[in-house]
C-alpha cells in the first residue's frame, strides 16, 4: 500500500467566510479529504497581521471552526486545528525569515494590495506573511497546498524557500509542495464590482455573501449584484464579467456545465437568472446554518475538537523543526 499524500491549506481568520472561500476553497477540502491525508487549519496569526480586536478574533475563531465542520469538513478524517496551537509554525518561520531575501518578498502583489488597503498598519507581519504561509506548508511535508488563484505566488516563494534551503543545508528536509488549484471557481468575482475577487475582509458587505448569511441577504445581495445591460445568459467573461461570475457560482452550486445554464436561460432575463441561484444558494447553505447554529451552541466541544487537531499536528510538525533546528546548527536542549 503507498502512503496517501498529504495536503494541507487554511484560511485567514478575517471577515466572514464567503461563497468565494466555499467555492475557491472549502468545496475542494471536501473532495481531497476523502483520499488524502488532510490537514486544514485556521490561519489566526495570519489574521494579526492587520488589526484584530481581540474578542471579535476569538468569537471568530471559534466561527470560522463551526463553519469549516458545517460545511462537511470532518475532524475524524482529517487534522483540523488553530494555526497559534502549534508553536513550530512561528518557529520554522524565524528560520526561514533568515534565509529569504527581501526582493523575493518585494515582488508579492497581495502585500502590495492589503499595505494599500492598510495604509495605517503596514506593519513587518504583513510583509512576511508569505513567509509564515510557507512554514505552514512545509512543516507538515505537504504534497499540495489547494488555495484560490490569488495564492499562487505565495506558493511559488514557498518552492523558492525550500530552494535556499536546500543550497544551504542540503536536500532532504522538506518536501517540495505543488499548488492545487480547482479548475472551475478558483477565483470568484465581487458581486459590486467583478473586476476584483470576492473578499471575506471587503468592508461594503454588499460585494459578498458570507457562509452565514440568512436567506433574506443572501436574495437581496445575489439579485443587486452588477450586471451588464445585455439580455442574453451566455457565458463571456470578458465582455460580461458579473454574469459571467454569477454563473459560476451556479454552475458549482448546481453541478451544472455553462452549456446546461445557457439553454435553460434561453429567451429569459438576467433576472430569472438572479432569482434561481438565490434560491439555490439558499437551499445550498440552509443544512450548514443548522449544523453551525447547533455547533456554536457548544463551545466545550469545540475546544476539545481543536484540542485533538493540534495534538495530531504538534507530533508532525514536532519531527520537521527536530530536523531543521539540528540541520541549521541549534544545540538540543538536553
Ligand atoms: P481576505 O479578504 O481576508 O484576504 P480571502 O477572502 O481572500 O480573505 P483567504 O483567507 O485569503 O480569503 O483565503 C482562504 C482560501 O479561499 C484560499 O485558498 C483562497 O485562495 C480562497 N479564496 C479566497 N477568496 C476567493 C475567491 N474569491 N474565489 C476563489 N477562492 C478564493
Ligand atoms: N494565506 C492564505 C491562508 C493561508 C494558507 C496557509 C493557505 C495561510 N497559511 C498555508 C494554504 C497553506 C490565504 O489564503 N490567504
Amino acid at each position: 500500500m503507498t502512503a496517501k499524500k498529504t495536503i494541507l491549506s487554511g484560511s485567514t481568520v478575517t471577515g466572514d467566510l464567503t461563497l468565494g472561500n466555499y467555492i475557491g476553497a472549502i468545496t475542494n477540502w471536501k473532495k481531497l479529504q476523502e483520499d488524502y491525508d488532510c490537514l486544514y487549519f485556521l490561519a489566526d496569526l495570519h489574521a494579526l497581521t492587520v488589526f484584530q480586536d481581540p474578542k471579535i478574533l476569538k468569537d471568530r475563531t471559534y466561527s470560522f471552526f463551526a463553519q469549516y465542520l458545517a460545511l462537511g469538513l470532518d475532524p475524524e478524517k482529517n487534522t483540523i486545528f488553530a494555526q497559534s496551537h502549534v508553536h513550530e509554525h512561528t518557529e520554522l518561520s524565524w528560520i526561514l525569515t533568515c534565509l529569504t531575501p527581501l526582493g523575493y518578498l518585494n515582488r508579492m502583489t497581495q502585500f502590495k494590495d492589503k499595505s494599500e488597503k492598510h495604509e495605517k498598519n503596514v506593519n513587518a507581519g504583513l510583509y512576511t506573511y508569505p513567509i509564515l504561509m510557507a512554514a505552514d506548508i512545509l512543516l507538515y511535508q505537504a504534497d499540495m497546498v489547494p488555495v484560490g488563484e490569488d495564492q499562487r505566488q505565495h506558493l511559488e516563494l514557498c518552492r523558492d524557500i525550500v530552494g535556499f534551503f536546500q543550497n544551504r543545508y542540503g536536500e532532504g528536509t522538506f518536501k517540495m509542495p505543488e499548488a492545487y488549484i480547482g479548475k472551475m471557481g478558483a477565483r470568484i468575482m465581487s458581486l459590486q464590482d467583478p473586476s476584483k475577487k470576492m473578499s471575506k475582509s471587503d468592508e461594503n458587505d454588499k460585494n459578498y455573501v458570507s457562509i452565514i448569511d440568512d436567506a433574506k441577504k443572501i436574495e437581496k445581495k445575489i439579485k443587486s449584484a452588477a450586471t451588464d445591460s445585455d439580455t442574453v445568459v451566455n457565458y463571456d467573461p470578458e465582455n460580461k464579467p458579473g454574469l459571467s461570475n454569477l454563473m459560476v457560482i451556479y454552475s458549482v452550486l448546481g453541478n451544472k456545465t455553462m452549456a446546461e445554464i445557457e439553454k435553460a436561460y434561453e429567451g429569459k432575463m438576467y433576472g430569472h437568472l438572479k432569482v434561481d441561484l438565490a434560491e439555490l444558494t439558499v437551499e445550498t447553505l440552509k443544512p450548514v446554518h443548522e449544523k453551525y447554529n447547533d455547533l456554536m451552541k457548544n463551545r466545550d466541544h469545540l475546544d476539545q475538537l481543536l484540542r485533538k487537531g493540534a495534538e495530531k499536528a504538534s507530533v508532525r510538525a514536532a519531527l520537521t523543526l527536530t530536523e531543521v533546528y539540528n540541520k541549521v546548527g541549534l544545540i538540543p536542549r538536553r
